[in-house]
Parts: C-alpha cells; structure tokens; sequence
C-alpha cells in the first residue's frame, strides 16, 4: 500500500525507531499535510529539531532538515530565517528539547517575533532518554525519576509563549487532528512567531507511568475525555479545570517580526 503523502514522506527512510502508536507520527503527517494543503513548494520548506525522540522525526520528510543541539533548534532556526527570509522554517520539538533546556530560547524567540513555526510534541516527559521528570510532567505523577510522584508544578507553555510575545498561540491533543491541522497552516501563514502545542501519547513512558494506560488508542481516549475547547469552559471553577486540558487558540494577532523589523532597518540605512 502507498502511503498518501508519498511525495512529502520518505518512506524509502522506513522503517523508524519509534514505539507502536506513538504521537510523533501523527505530528509530521498533520506538518506535512499543513505544508502541502497550503500549497507551499518543499523547496522552500525547511524543518528545524534539536534533540530527542520528537526531534528525530524530521528525516522522514521530504525538505531540507536539521537536527541540532538539545534545545538549540530555535537559534539555528533564526539563522535559516535571517539569511532567507523567502523559506518557511518550521521547528518541530519536543516538551523537553523545547521547554527544558530550550525554555530560553523558546520565550526569547517568541519576544523577538521571530517569523518561525514551532510544532511543539508535549508528552509529558523526557521520552528518548527513559521517561523522566519534565517541565511539562503533571504534578503527582510517577515517573522513573519520581518514583514517590512529582512534587514540581508543570508549566501550561500556552501561558508562557502568550506572555512572551508569540503571535499565535494554540494546543491541541492527538484527538484533534482536523483543528491541529489548521492550526499549523495558520501557524505557518502567520508573519511572526507562531506555537502550536500538541499533547500527544508516548504510549512507552506517559501511557504507561503517568496515565497507566497500555494502549495508544486508550491514550488518545483520554485526551478526547479529559480536555475541554476554550469557549466551552463558561463558569467552571478553577477546581473543576484542575485537570482539563484546555483546547483551542489562544493568540491570534498581528505584529511586525523580526526580519522584517531588519529589513526596514536596512532600507532606512
Ligand atoms: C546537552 C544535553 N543534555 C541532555 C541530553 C540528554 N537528552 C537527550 S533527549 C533528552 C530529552 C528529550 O525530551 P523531549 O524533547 O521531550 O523529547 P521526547 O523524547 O519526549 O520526544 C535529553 C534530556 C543531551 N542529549 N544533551
Ligand atoms: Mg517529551
């Protein structure tokens, strides 16, 4: 059987490392079906990671790719963009990768408006190196490195790059697939910086440790059971959203980037 995004996915690079029913999958397939539904030529496509499981997934489409130091993924990316404003650069990152030892560069690209995309995959836990603590982890869970449940509050990313000065802001689960989807194509339209989150299942260590589900579908179940659209949460307590995942876009607006800000800098000079 062909895979249908043959042209974008390089399939002659199969088969993959990654465990049965993993999100990562899924993210590069919604990337590349983003790309390809805005009709944007791969040439001018260019996919950024650092380090880690979700990192590993930009060999398997079919652009021009890199994969970077741990958490450096956005400094490498504001260099492509800075010295070719025509190509779309799209990072593609882990929570940890991103959010960990990239948090810095994470809210600095942000507060540049930097004209990037982050497609950032929150599974909760540093997966590709035996599913550690993270700074996205749920408060109490179990994980190797808390065995007695995390003591330490996670961060809600949508907050931090809203504050940061992304303009636009959005999180969806794996169970969302259609509004993930056009959650990157609006991402990557945008002239500024743009974050999507996408909470996914890593059926190995979040399915097994935190939520203690065994299967990915069971995963994917309880994003759909336990997150909540944004417009629906009306007069819910703080109490009663404790542990929802709130989805939706929570940034939506213009700004003038980066690159742009150069560009008229240089006109002037
Ligand atoms: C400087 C440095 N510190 C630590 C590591 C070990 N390391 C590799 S990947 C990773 C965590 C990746 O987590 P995340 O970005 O969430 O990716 P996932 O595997 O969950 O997709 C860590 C700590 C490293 N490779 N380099
Ligand atoms: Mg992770």
């Amino acid at each position: 059987m062909e895979h249908p995004l043959k042209k974008l996915i390089k399939t002659e690079n199969l088969p993959h490392e990654f465990c049965p029913g993993c999100a990562i999958g899924q993210v590069y397939h919604w990337v590349a079906r983003a790309i390809d539904e805005l009709g944007i030529d791969m040439n001018k496509v260019v996919l950024v990671s650092g380090i880690g499981c979700c990192a590993r997934g930009v060999r398997f489409v079919r652009c021009d790719a890199l994969t970077t130091l741990h958490g450096r993924a956005l400094a490498f990316a504001t260099g492509i963009k800075l010295a070719n404003p025509n190509l779309n650069v799209i990072v593609v990152t882990g929570d940890g990768d991103g959010s960990g030892i990239g948090g810095n560069h994470l809210i600095h690209a942000a507060r540049r408006n930097v004209e990037l995309t982050v497609v950032l995959l929150n599974n909760g836990v540093y997966a590709s190196t035996g599913g550690q603590v993270a700074p996205t982890t749920p408060h109490g869970a179990y994980t190797p490195t808390t065995p007695f449940g995390n003591i330490e509050d996670p961060f809600d990313l949508c907050k931090l790059l809203e504050a940061a000065g992304a303009v636009y802001v959005a999180r969806w689960t794996t169970y969302h697939v259609r509004p993930a989807i056009e959650s990157i194509k609006k991402g990557i339209k945008k002239k500024g910086f743009s974050f999507i989150e996408i909470i996914g299942q890593c059926p190995t260590y979040l399915g097994r440790y935190v939520l203690k589900l065994y299967e990915p579908v069971e995963c994917i179940n309880w994003f759909k059971n336990n997150s909540i659209r944004k417009e629906l949460i009306g007069n819910l307590s703080k109490e009663e959203l404790a542990n929802k995942i709130i989805v939706g876009e929570f940034v939506d607006k213009e700004k003038i980037g980066l690159v742009e800000r150069y560009q008229k800098l240089y006109g002037k000079i």
